[in-house]
């Protein structure tokens, strides 16, 4: 057996030493070998204390997430920790990088607790629908005071030294030799009985400042169920005496391990890391280019934006536009966000001024020359992207990459407006560009290995999930967007209304419904991306022409007040509005349709199997390489509920045989509509299989 944790000595005092990389998790084997190293030290009269380190560049990151879908097995956390706190000679912890989740609680149950500058600190647990389950609810709130607890427990609240050392989480920073300080010390606390966490109350605090910031926290976790529990287990921490509190924190911590919602959290948590990886091996496959410099063209909302990104991740860039006053309006959102950023406390003076001057303007495409990449992001029409990228042939130097931030349109037809198809690619970012975790990289045929590579690595020093998905109108998330949106049409005519479909989904858990969201982009976008499309809609799309109606009323969504909600001056959130009401009820006449109640399950499963029907199509296809895309491009860039785990996890919760099954009816109830079930979806469920087993 490997060994996790050795025990050495320094003189009287005792180094146990975490090894397990990559990041110190706290594996059945390794509380194995710290609880035998512990008794080994504590059962040596020559140490007279100890102190707890680890190799690598962490501490310890938390529990092994791996495990939790095992039985628990002995030793269990909590009870290793009760060991180190009841020890009789002073345990030390020794610090740095990441020290979350059971790695926090670790150091929760030593003695004393010294960080080195580059520490980090959080219970992240509710992030995987859990809650600490290591004594973190009763530890924390001892030692830092309820409030400075309830955000790192309820709000999963991450904190540097500085605050740590502020909140009382640490006793003091060391800027380097962090086990030799540990080990100096060691041997003056040496001589001091032991400080037991568990022994402290609670200091006092106002409870009616405690339960408005809880209220606050939860309401913005509406949906999930660990944060309520996390926050019972830290109140119960100010009623109960601590062995009780424990108790009671071990008993919620045990049954949300199994929930549906840890197990959907567990799933994105991994499939995250799955995709990392591959963006990784992309980038050893192929050489890939560096990019220094970046050009933006196009100073619009999405431009500005993108130019924002790259200047926060220290990227030079120049935010091009032909148009002085779009570009001057460029450089008021990017001047009003630095400012806003300082305001709001987030930057500092030099640091909102070095990325304000980070980003340069300029009004010709010639200025372009010296970027390492491009990246298009004007009016998403063919014809003049395909100007905008004759022109950079001509400007652009040999091995600039070329990019496009089309969200609908052929990066083919794009890249054939240039000499050099090899070099262009799609960057498909989601507004606002600076914010959203989305970013498809679209691969074209002909896109080289290289171009696509150092794109995917681009987008990770980004900070996004850049996924690579193939080139197909709507690409992957639009796509599955433009099957909902279809389906939630024909809900309207059959009888629903755009408040009961919003109310659905919104219920399910995303932030806002399809009709919610449509008024919210433009109907007039719909409308261009309708006339755009008309020889490929079929019949009874054509015929569902509520997109075509609210245009020709001038209701092209919040923009103009009005859309399939009315907006009252200043109010995002719309109001029903008769007018839909009428136009539906005419709809429906006009085509014959005798309206029925239809019920919330039946609006829920057509909005969301229609959609998994098509992500089939698109593995089917090859747009996207595994299901794990499909379930991260709807989590990052639309709002999937991330604890129900991305949309074909939550297909395998349905059950692929239910999905197929009503997938198959509605083919055949509604033959005009075209519905295609993907011959992939149908196998796997008469084969019983799974998207995420295989
Ligand atoms: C907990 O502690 C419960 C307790 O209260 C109670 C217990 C009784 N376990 O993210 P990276 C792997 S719940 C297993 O790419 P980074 C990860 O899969 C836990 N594996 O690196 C990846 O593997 P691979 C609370 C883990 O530098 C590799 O490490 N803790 C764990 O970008 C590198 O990870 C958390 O929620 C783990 N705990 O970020 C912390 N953590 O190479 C979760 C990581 O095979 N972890 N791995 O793909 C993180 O937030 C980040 O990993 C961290 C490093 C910031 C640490």
């Amino acid at each position: 057996m490997n060994s996790t944790v050795v025990l050495q000595r320094d003189g009287e005092i005792a180094l146990l030493l975490i090894d397990n990389p990559p990041v110190n998790a706290l594996s059945r084997q390794v509380r194995e070998q710290l609880l035998e190293c512990l008794h080994q030290a504590l059962g040596d009269k020559t140490v007279t204390a100890l102190v707890i380190a680890s190799e690598g560049n962490t501490f310890v990151a938390g529990a092994d997430i791996k495990e939790f879908d095992l039985p628990l097995q002995a030793p269990h956390l909590p009870d290793l920790l009760a060991m180190i706190e009841n020890a009789t000679k002073p345990v030390i912890a020794a610090l740095h990088g990441s020290v979350f989740g059971g790695g926090l609680e670790l150091a929760l149950a030593c003695h004393y607790r010294l960080a080195e500058g580059n520490a980090r600190f959080a219970l992240p647990e509710v992030s995987l629908g859990l809650i600490p389950g290591a004594g973190g609810t009763q530890r924390l709130p001892r030692l830092c005071g309820a409030l400075a607890a309830l955000e790192m427990v309820v709000g999963g609240e991450r904190i540097d030294t500085a605050r740590a050392l502020q909140i009382g989480l640490i006793d003091k920073v060391v800027a380097t030799e962090l086990r030799s300080s540990a080990i100096s010390w060691a041997y003056e606390v040496a001589q001091r009985p032991p400080r037991r966490v568990r022994e402290q109350p609670i200091p006092a605090y106002d409870a009616a400042v405690f339960n408005e910031r809880a209220a606050q926290l939860l309401s913005k976790l509406s949906g999930q169920e660990a944060p309520p529990l996390a926050l019972e287990a830290l109140q119960q921490a100010s009623r109960l005496p601590f062995e009780a509190g424990m108790a009671h924190e071990r008993e919620i911590f045990i049954a949300r391990r199994q929930s549906p919602q840890a197990h959907a959290l567990r799933h994105v948590f991994f499939a995250e890391r799955e995709l990392a990886a591959r963006v990784r091996a992309h980038a050893r496959s192929a050489p890939t280019r560096s990019i220094e410099t970046v050009a933006v063209i196009g100073a619009g909302l999405m431009g500005s934006g993108i130019a924002l990104c790259l200047a926060n991740t220290g990227i030079p860039t120049l935010l091009v536009d032909t148009q002085e006053q779009a570009l001057e309006r460029g450089r008021l959102v990017v001047e009003r966000y630095y400012q806003g950023s300082l305001e709001k406390g987030k930057l500092n003076a030099d640091e909102a001024s070095r990325r304000t001057s980070l980003i340069r303007y300029a009004t010709t495409l010639s200025s372009v020359a010296d970027a390492d990449l491009i990246i298009e992001a004007v009016f998403e029409d063919l014809a003049i992207k395909q100007e905008v990228f004759r022109q950079l042939d001509q400007f652009a130097k040999p091995g600039a990459i070329l990019a496009t931030n089309t969200s609908y349109l052929d990066v083919t037809a794009i890249a054939s407006a240039t000499s050099r198809p090899g070099d262009v690619i799609g960057m498909h970012f989601f507004s606002p560009a600076q914010v959203m975790r989305l970013l498809e990289v679209v691969r074209t045929p002909q896109v080289l290995p290289e171009v696509l590579a150092s794109v995917l690595q681009l987008g990770a020093r980004l900070g996004k999930t850049a996924i690579a998905v193939g080139n197909c109108y709507g690409f992957a998330g639009n796509r599955l967007l433009a099957v909902r949106e279809r389906e939630a049409g024909f809900l309207l005519e059959e009888g629903a209304s755009p408040q009961d479909v919003d109310r659905v989904i919104r219920g399910f858990g995303f932030p806002m419904g399809p009709f919610e969201l449509r008024d919210l982009s433009g109907v007039d976008i719909a409308w261009r991306n309708r006339q755009g499309r008309a020889g490929h809609l079929s019949e009874a799309e054509r015929r569902c022409d509520l997109i075509e109606q609210l245009h020709a009323a001038g209701r092209l969504g919040q923009k103009s007040g009005a859309g399939y909600y009315r907006y009252e001056q200043g109010q995002r959130r719309g109001v029903a509005d008769e007018f839909v009401s009428q136009m539906l009820v005419e709809h429906r006449r006009r085509r014959g349709i005798t309206p029925r109640p239809i019920g919330d399950d039946e609006i829920l499963a057509r909005c969301l199997f229609v959609m998994i029907n098509e992500a089939a199509h698109l593995l089917e296809q090859g747009i996207v390489d595994s299901v794990n895309d499909i379930d991260l491009v709807w989590l990052h860039g639309y709002g999937f509920p991330r604890y129900k785990g991305g949309l074909l996890y939550y297909a395998d919760q349905v059950g692929l045989a239910t999905v197929a099954t009503a997938l198959s009816n509605w083919a055949r109830a509604f033959a005009e509509r075209g519905i295609e079930v993907s011959g992939m979806l149908q196998r796997m469920a008469e084969e019983g299989r799974s998207f995420t087993h295989g």
